[in-house]
């Protein structure tokens, strides 16, 4: 079973009340934070924090960085990222390598960075392609069906804000801006599509969106040295850079390395991101430039955005012929690669 015992997918209110609860009930350990922009419909953004003596704001720890959810219909990157945070904080104190990883880093977990798509995404989530529902006898007609699939965000217009609900209406699921094409890193090149309707729209500039403002002033405020951003699907661990013609990066053989690792746990392929193919403006090709921190995008799973809620338990424990060892221990190996590469020796004792 998952860390949490959970087997549904979370809601939205689902992953903020676990976060909070999580916060409460380890106050020494755990900080809840929000980002410092609501989304497009006005919702917080939330992460945690996790480390021993959480409240230090002078520790100088390097910093893990998870994120999930920048695809909205990418449920189990949320959910990986939200268990990978539970088991932290279950097994801190009894186990020895987890507490000695959280004496020496600050774990930072944003399960959820395209709230209002996920939103949109999750709560259309059971009533995939059913365009009627029968309620005992009356037949309610959907006049949304499909947004489950939805991956941007709800910008639906360059410059304007969406009025309430207005994600949900009938083919906005094809606005927004790809939240994965709107980082400053190598923004508006190959692989983003410059059209409000394309499924990979970079956004009218460099982090003209709230979720990209938000993960930059948060990389820009902490020591991130190692980053994973988690996606689904294909079984792939992916490494910086996301576009061919930039060719390798100068950390390209201890990032190739790093990758191996991981990848020999989850059993998935270890690749450049513009293996899979062409992509500007994403999390780790900014992060990475920005602060030589490394970073991965991880494709969880074979074949589906959200597969039956068990295959998303074989992501993370193991078990499932294609799942490897799960991505528990490829996480771990990240966790370890942040704790060894303390950047900052300003701090003694
Ligand atoms: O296209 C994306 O943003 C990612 N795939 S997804 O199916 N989850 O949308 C892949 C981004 C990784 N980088 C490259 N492929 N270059
Ligand atoms: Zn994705």
């Amino acid at each position: 079973p998952l860390p949490s015992g959970r087997d549904t997918y979370r809601t939205l209110n689902d992953y903020n009340r676990d976060m909070a609860a999580l916060a409460a009930d380890h106050p020494k350990l755990v900080k809840s934070i929000t980002l410092n922009h609501p989304s497009l419909e006005g919702r917080d953004v939330k992460g945690v924090e996790i480390s021993d003596n959480v409240a230090s704001t002078t520790d100088g720890k390097p910093v893990f960085l998870m994120l999930g959810v920048h695809h909205a219909r990418e449920w189990p990157s949320g959910e990986l990222s939200m268990e990978f945070a539970v088991d932290l904080v279950k097994n801190f104190g009894s186990d020895s390598r987890i507490t000695g990883l959280l004496k020496k880093t600050r774990v930072i977990v944003v399960p959820v960075v395209n709230v209002d798509g996920f939103h949109q995404s999750r709560t259309w989530g059971d009533l995939v392609d059913t365009r009627e529902v029968d309620n005992g006898g009356t037949v309610t007609v959907l006049a949304n069906p499909g947004n489950a699939y939805k991956r941007k965000n709800c910008r639906l217009v360059d410059g304007t804000t969406p009025p309430p609900d207005q994600c949900y209406a009938p083919y906005n699921r094809y606005l927004g801006v790809d939240v994965n094409r709107n980082y400053g890193g190598l923004w508006g090149g190959a692989g983003a599509g410059t059209s409000p309707a394309d499924e990979t729209y970079r956004g009218a500039g460099p982090f003209s969106e709230p979720e990209t403002q938000n993960i930059r002033e948060l990389v820009s405020s902490r020591h991130v040295t190692t980053l994973i951003t988690n996606h689904t699907f294909s079984n792939l661990v992916l490494r910086p850079p996301g576009v061919r013609k930039t060719g390798e990066t100068v950390d390209e053989a201890a990032m190739k390395d790093l990758g191996g690792r991981m990848a020999a746990q989850n059993g998935y392929q270890n690749l450049h991101g513009y293996e899979l193919y062409d992509t500007t403006g994403t999390t780790e090709d900014w992060s990475y430039g920005a602060t030589g921190g490394f970073g991965y995008t991880f494709e969880i799973g074979p074949d589906e955005f959200h597969p039956p809620f068990s295959e998303t338990v074989a992501e993370y424990v193991g078990a499932g012929d294609h799942a490897g060892k799960g991505n528990r221990e490829a996480f771990l190996i990240a966790l370890e690669n942040a704790a060894n590469s303390q950047t900052h020796s300003l701090v003694s004792g």
